[in-house]
């Protein structure tokens, strides 16, 4: 029952900086990291476009593909996969004001560009999987889009990338907020009714974020569980979050053992990484700025650690006596069972 994947991507080691403070660690090279993340039990690698081929914006689209090729070559040569290419539409200049919900028709044709090289990307590395992460498709100056014409600019975006290439998955990882404050694609179900106006919305899936959900207010099991019912949850991205404040993508498990438990013990249950589209288990966690740079990989030895601590605490989960509680309308009993289970008392 259930195969579990774990990836993490380049960004998930970094220097520390953030909106208070600068990098305070060395810079790691990108080859050593994919050298580190199979020695800590990583199998494969997330990738944004730009991650894989740094200076695409001045490469030919033929010069784009042949060095994704030689990072294919080096994640071969480490026994690693590719997972999914994302196309980062926050950094530069033409993204400032949203990247399919731009306001000016030449930002949303590099958008567009941008999204069909992380395809030629993709399938240079060896995966058809397309990440969205709609960073800054939404306002801070509410007044400052139409809405309802942003909206289906982000769907026409989709359309041109399903239309490129016939194979290709994409995954909307949805998120409320930041950097924007108002997201037009905030949560699953939002991601799941974008989906559904595409040309082909049996390719338009989701990954689910921890945090991205408890930025929302959701529950983030809950949220895994609604695309699991239409086969539409093809990826995660676990971490933890400290309630409705900046998106702090913590170690999985460290804020709420019991949320992140119910991550566990829904994927395990609804056999995640068996379904059909090589769903992987995404480690998008950060290590804090104080954490020391010779040992910066432990937020993701430990998210691994906590996820496998908590499937063992899944597989021990005793079913009679949750039917016997239910049946009975005993909550109370049952909550407190899964208290002294996950403090080692059941
Ligand atoms: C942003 C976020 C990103 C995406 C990849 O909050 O989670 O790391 O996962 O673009
Ligand atoms: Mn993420």
């Amino acid at each position: 029952m259930a195969t579990f994947r774990f990836t993490a991507g380049p960004w998930n080691i970094h220097e520390g900086n953030e909106t208070f403070g600068p990098g305070i660690r060395p810079q790691i090279p990108f080859e050593d990291k994919i050298v580190k993340f199979k020695e800590i039990g990583l199998d494969g690698v997330q990738f944004h476009d730009d991650d894989a081929v740094p200076d695409m914006n001045d490469m030919s689209e033929t010069a784009i593909v042949d060095y994704a090729k030689d990072v294919k070559g080096l994640l071969d040569k480490n026994g690693l996969f590719a997972e999914f290419v994302a196309p980062r539409l926050w950094f530069d200049k033409r993204t400032n004001d949203g990247a399919y919900t731009a306001s000016l028709d030449e930002d949303y044709d590099f958008a567009v560009w941008r999204s069909l090289r992380s395809i030629d990307i993709a399938r240079a590395l060896g995966t058809n999987k397309i990440q969205l992460w709609y960073a800054r498709e939404g306002t801070l100056c509410a007044e400052g889009k139409d809405p309802v014409a942003k909206i289906k600019k982000m769907r026409d975006a989709i359309n041109t990338m399903l239309e490129y290439d016939p194979g290709i998955l994409i995954l909307i990882e949805p998120k409320p907020n930041e950097p924007i404050d108002r997201s037009y694609c905030g949560t699953a179900g939002h991601g799941l009714a974008l989906g559904a106006q595409t040309i082909d919305p049996s390719r338009v899936g989701l990954c689910i974020e921890s945090a991205h959900s408890i930025l929302a207010g959701l529950d983030p099991a809950n949220d895994m569980a609604f695309g699991l019912a239409w086969n539409k949850l093809w990826g995660v991205h676990l971490n933890d979050q400290n309630g409705i404040r900046y998106d702090q993508d913590k170690s999985f498990g460290v804020d709420n053992l019991r949320q992140a438990f119910n991550q566990v013990k829904v994927l395990y249950e609804n056999n995640f990484g068996d379904l059909g589209n090589f769903e992987c288990v995404g480690l998008d966690v950060k290590a804090m700025r104080t954490q020391p740079a010779e040992d910066c990989y432990r937020h993701l030895i430990n998210s691994k650690a906590i996820f496998l601590k908590l499937l063992e605490k899944v597989k021990r989960f005793d079913y009679d006596f949750q039917k016997k509680c239910v049946t009975e309308q005993n909550f109370e009993k049952l909550e407190m069972y899964v208290i002294d289970l996950l403090l080692g008392e059941a």
